[in-house]
């Protein structure tokens, strides 16, 4: 009988609510249709007492385990120590990072319940794949409950080289979770460099050979890349029948004409979005003949309502557009509309298909998905120009892209002005060398290498009591 896939994440959400967006989500969904299982996590439901059995409910072949937590871990556990410390550290911002002992122990509770209701629901034929930084401690935990099938772990977001990951007081303690599973993931070669560099500082007896295999005394356990791709088939199908329908026709006909400048993101910080309005303002002014002829539509949904810095942010962001607004705009024309809501993906990528330049700006991030939702959509006889952040991991793969340093407003703004002015027989040059690379690598062929790869690790690993001592 085939293995049974079982993906785990912090938030689980059903197929008919409005999907919330995220990146985690749009590549477990996808794994999980391809081949059928179960995916686990959190429901959006909190108990005051030690949570019920999971929910269960059965869509298109894929079975969703909800479970509720307890509402005073919550806050700590995932606004606390995942969002406000393992997030900006993770991406390099420790300015925005702070640690508290409290939010880190709801951490390791939460941990521990997610363990608890999912052992056993556990087959032993089954394998897991957990899914980001809020989840990793889970493999130690189900380990110590006795769980043998092989656990991998993906990181969604990047791993930060070992100096500063070392920031975080407890670092020892994560690097020697993540040396639990049988297989960790990363998104780009240099998260996987930085961990090979946190594991040689954490476990002095650790050898990493060169295809990522990690050996840890009588264990051993594999590392490697597995860039997350996108749908393209299915989003340029999407993007192709969203462009007849009234929402994304309204939006082109009130642009009467003028010219498409997009960003979709959600709204936090290290996406770059100040950085961004700023390069913009800058572009307007160095380039005053695109005045009432560019429009800047940025879509960027709340996220993290209840964390003081992405309420910040969001104050800067209404102060920036609000500026460049007052500053340029005419009767007639607003430079950037602002929308803080979140669409339907066939109408997002009906918008980004509209747009002759996708800014895709990150201060830093694991992957991008807009980047290559972005080239997706594009209508390749006369497709728009990406100017992607030399910061993002999609930087690597999109290397035809007009990439910039997003911090260089002067650079981005320029940017945007060569995009604007480009000729078709480069700007489809660019999109087919992309185009080809992102079928290449799809969110499918990235699903099944990870499972793949997770499968053959079938061995059962010792006890992590077992693993050194860390340093
Ligand atoms: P995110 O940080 O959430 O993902 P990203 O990769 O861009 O960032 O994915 C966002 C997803 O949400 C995209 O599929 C996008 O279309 C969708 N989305 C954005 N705004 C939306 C809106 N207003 N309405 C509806 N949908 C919207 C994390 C990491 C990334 C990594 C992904 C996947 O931070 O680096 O690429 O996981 O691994």
């Amino acid at each position: 009988m085939a293995a049974r896939l079982i993906c785990v994440s912090n938030r689980v959400s059903l197929p008919r609510k409005a999907a919330a967006p995220g990146g985690l989500a749009v590549g477990v969904l996808s794994a999980l249709k391809r081949t059928g299982g179960v995916w686990f996590g959190w429901g959006g439901d909190l108990s005051e007492d030690d949570p019920s059995e999971p929910e269960i409910h059965i869509r298109d072949g894929v079975t969703y385990a909800l479970l509720e937590l307890r509402r005073d871990l919550f806050e700590p556990y995932y606004n606390g120590f995942s969002n406000e410390s393992l997030w900006p550290l993770f991406h390099y911002m420790p300015t925005k990072f702070r640690f508290r002992h409290e939010e880190r122990e709801a951490y390791e509770a939460v941990n521990r319940q997610f363990a608890q209701k999912l052992a056993p629901l556990i087959k032993p034929n089954d394998v897991i794949w957990v899914h980001d930084y809020h989840l990793i401690p889970l493999a130690s935990r189900l380990r110590e409950l006795g769980v043998r099938v092989p656990i991998g772990f993906f990181l969604h977001i990047p791993f930060p080289y070992i100096e500063t990951l070392r920031v975080l007081p407890t670092y020892a303690e994560l690097v020697r979770d993540l040396t639990a599973y049988d297989l960790v993931g990363f998104q780009a070669d240099s998260d996987l460099r930085s961990f090979h560099s946190a594991v040689a500082h954490c476990v002095e007896t650790a050898r990493i050979e060169p295809d990522g295999l990690i050996r840890l005394g009588d264990r051993s356990f594999r590392s490697g890349v597995f860039s997350i791709g996108v749908d393209v088939e299915g989003i340029e199908g999407e993007a192709a029948r969203a462009a007849d329908t009234q929402i994304v026709r309204k939006m082109v006909d009130s642009l009467v004409g003028r010219k498409l400048v997009i960003g979709v993101d959600r709204l936090d910080y290290s996406k770059g979005l100040v950085e961004r309005f700023s390069a913009y303002e800058q572009f307007l002014e160095t380039f005053p003949d695109n005045r009432g002829h560019v429009t800047y539509l940025q879509i960027a949904p709340l996220s993290r309502k209840d964390v003081q810095s992405y309420a910040e942010i969001r104050r800067s962001l209404e102060q920036a557009s609000g500026r460049t607004n007052g500053r340029f705009a005419d009767a007639d024309w607003t430079p950037i509309r602002y929308l803080n809501r979140n669409f339907p993906h066939e109408s997002l990528m009906g918008f980004l298909r509209a747009a002759q330049v996708g800014l895709v700006t990150p201060l830093r991030d694991g992957m991008n998905l807009v980047a290559k939702e972005y080239l997706a959509a594009q209508d390749p006889a006369d497709p728009g120009v990406l100017v992607l952040s030399q910061l993002a991991g999609a930087a690597r793969e999109l290397s035809a892209a007009l990439q910039i340093n997003p911090y260089d407003s002067r650079a981005v703004g320029h940017a945007i002005q060569t995009a604007l002015t480009m000729s078709l027989s480069e700007r489809r040059d660019r999109h087919s060398a992309m185009l080809e690379i992102l079928r290449s690598n799809d969110i499918g062929v990235w699903a099944n290498r990870f499972i793949s790869t997770l499968r053959q690790t079938r061995e059962s690993p010792s006890p992590v009591s077992r693993l050194p001592a860390v340093g």
